[in-house]
């Protein structure tokens, strides 16, 4: 057999960019050279900080699992949402942040035209079938001149992309295992959610989705 049939028998992960708008790409199959690594971190952070339904200012219990990991965290309460570098669960600091997170959310940045990104919050969003995100806008970090990475983990979901009004019209997104997606620029103020996931399972897994979240919060 040829080098190329050995290629052949098992071809390299699909690797593509997909322009969403200006300043939203998504990098598909990004994450996939760093799986082992990124599961191992992850791991790690949920070892010191479970995950937790947090309470949204409103009194609802949200319904995605939430931790975070690096410097500041992402918490909502009934007082607000804040990003704060104490975990309200265990009165520590947040796991830090695991440098496979740092590294690959700063290539994929510098990737879709972000240079010098470093985040210093990692908001991890835990899925299971059922669970969704309502529409919102991210706009509790302090300098919204820096993107956002996103990584996307285990079951595939839809994501919502909306326009800077609320009632604007929604482009769906399919965002699977491996795929990055990266937001700055006149993307960083665009409604967001993601539909109800689908009850899926995935190899590795199970039967979530994980999202991380990588931000220059403070
Ligand atoms: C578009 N998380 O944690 S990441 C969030 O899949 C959040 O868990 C979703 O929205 C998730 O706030 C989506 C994709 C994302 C993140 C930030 C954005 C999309 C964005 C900021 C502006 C526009
Ligand atoms: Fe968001």
């Amino acid at each position: 057999m040829s080098t190329a049939d050995l290629f052949a028998a098992a071809p390299a992960p699909v690797r593509r960019d997909e322009p969403l708008c200006a300043g939203a790409v998504v990098l598909r199959g990004f994450a996939l050279a760093d799986e082992a690594p990124l599961l191992q971190a992850l791991d790690a952070i949920v070892a010191q900080a479970p995950f937790r339904h947090l309470i949204t200012p409103g009194g609802f219990r949200m319904s995605v699992g939430m931790t975070n990991a690096g410097p500041l965290g992402w918490v909502s309460d009934r007082r607000g949402y804040r990003y704060d570098p104490i975990d309200p669960y265990s009165d520590q600091p947040w796991p830090p942040m695991p440098p496979v997170f740092r590294q690959l959310a700063g290539a994929a940045a510098a990737h879709a035209g972000f240079a010098g990104f470093v985040p210093d919050a990692c908001l991890v969003n835990r899925y299971e079938a059922g669970t969704r995100l309502s529409l919102h806008q991210d706009r509790d970090e302090r300098d919204l001149g820096h993107p956002i990475v996103s990584v996307s983990l285990g079951i595939p979901a839809v994501f919502l992309f909306g326009g800077l009004q609320r009632s604007d019209r929604q482009l769906r997104v399919p965002l699977a295992h491996g795929d990055v997606v990266v937001w700055g620029g006149p993307a960083r103020l665009r409604h967001h959610g993601v539909l109800p996931l689908k009850p899926n399972h995935h190899g590795v897994l199970g039967d979530c989705r994980i999202n991380l979240t990588l931000r220059r919060a403070g």
